[in-house]
């Protein structure tokens, strides 16, 4: 059996970071080990205020070190919303402690969306995500969090050579694979663009383009792409099930969208996902 462990906040309500990954990356038929950096009773996300914050960045080495005395091995490790500089710092420590030739890592730098960085990151807090992705294999960045990680303004409008561009200057930063999220190229699509720099290949998936902000699809995708790299996917696959299954909750949430304005109803599409995993 397969083993993860992902590293993010566990917002209790509004389905993101933990409460998505562990579900999705479970159904994928994989073990999936947690590492909570923080308590919130929701997200930060619009819509939300007064949430509380329980920071954990304490107990992140005490954790680290009782695997190390277990021995623990993990195929993978998965990284989500962080909540501090020093937590990132202390995860970029995590994953030398346990990043081995055999494993991969994924960072999701989770810091803000539709051009705008999420409430309380910093200048800083960029600085030091740009050095834990280039510690990783992967990273997942949508146009935001690359435009923040490149130090670029955010585009009003893009091509394919602005996407193709974007995704060699994030290999740059020493990231092997980086992946862009909610890429559109076309009106009627939307969906990822991946650049293999081993191989100097883009490879791109797109589903269709629902022009919606639904909070929490980015941790759908970014658990989705990590069980598909986890059970030996190829890149181009982990790709199209990621787009495919984040496409399948978004339209899950259709006709619930007043009443789950805060996220999506990526339960009802699970099935689907564990068909996509059987193909
Ligand atoms: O979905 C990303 C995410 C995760 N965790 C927390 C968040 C957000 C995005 O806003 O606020 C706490």
């Amino acid at each position: 059996m397969k083993r993860v462990v992902t590293i993010q906040d566990i917002s209790c309500f509004g389905k993101c970071s933990l409460t998505v990954a562990l579900p999705v990356i479970s159904a994928m038929g994989i073990e999936t080990a947690v590492i909570p950096t923080a308590v919130l009773s929701t997200h930060t996300g619009k819509g939300f205020s007064n949430y509380t914050f329980r920071d954990l960045t304490e107990d992140i080495p005490a954790v680290a070190a009782h695997w190390k005395s277990m021995d623990l091995k993990f195929n993978g490790i998965y990284t989500g919303y962080l909540g501090s500089k020093q937590q990132v710092h202390i995860v970029e420590e995590f994953c030398r402690d346990f990043g081995t030739d055999d494993n991969f890592i994924v960072i999701d730098p989770v810091m803000g969306d539709g051009g705008q960085m999420y409430a309380g990151f910093t200048d800083e807090f960029v600085a030091e995500m740009r050095k834990l992705c280039s510690k990783a294999d992967y990273i997942l960045p949508n146009l935001t969090e690359a435009s923040l990680l490149l130090d670029m303004p955010y585009p009003d409008k893009y091509d394919k050579a602005y996407v193709e561009d974007t995704l060699r200057g994030l290999a740059g930063l020493g990231c092997s694979t980086p992946v862009l999220t909610g890429v559109c190229l076309g009106g009627d699509k939307q969906g990822a663009a991946a650049y293999d720099s081993a191989n100097d290949r883009f490879i791109y998936s797109f589903g269709k383009n629902i022009d919606r902000t639904v909070h929490g699809t980015g941790d759908i995708f970014a658990s989705v792409f990590t069980g598909a790299v986890a059970l030996g996917k190829s890149l181009d696959r982990a790709l199209d099930i990621s787009v495919r299954y984040t496409l399948d909750c978004i339209e899950a949430t259709e006709g619930h969208f007043e009443e789950v304005w805060y996220g999506s109803c990526f339960e009802l599409a699970l099935g689907k996902l564990i068909g996509y995993v059987k193909e």
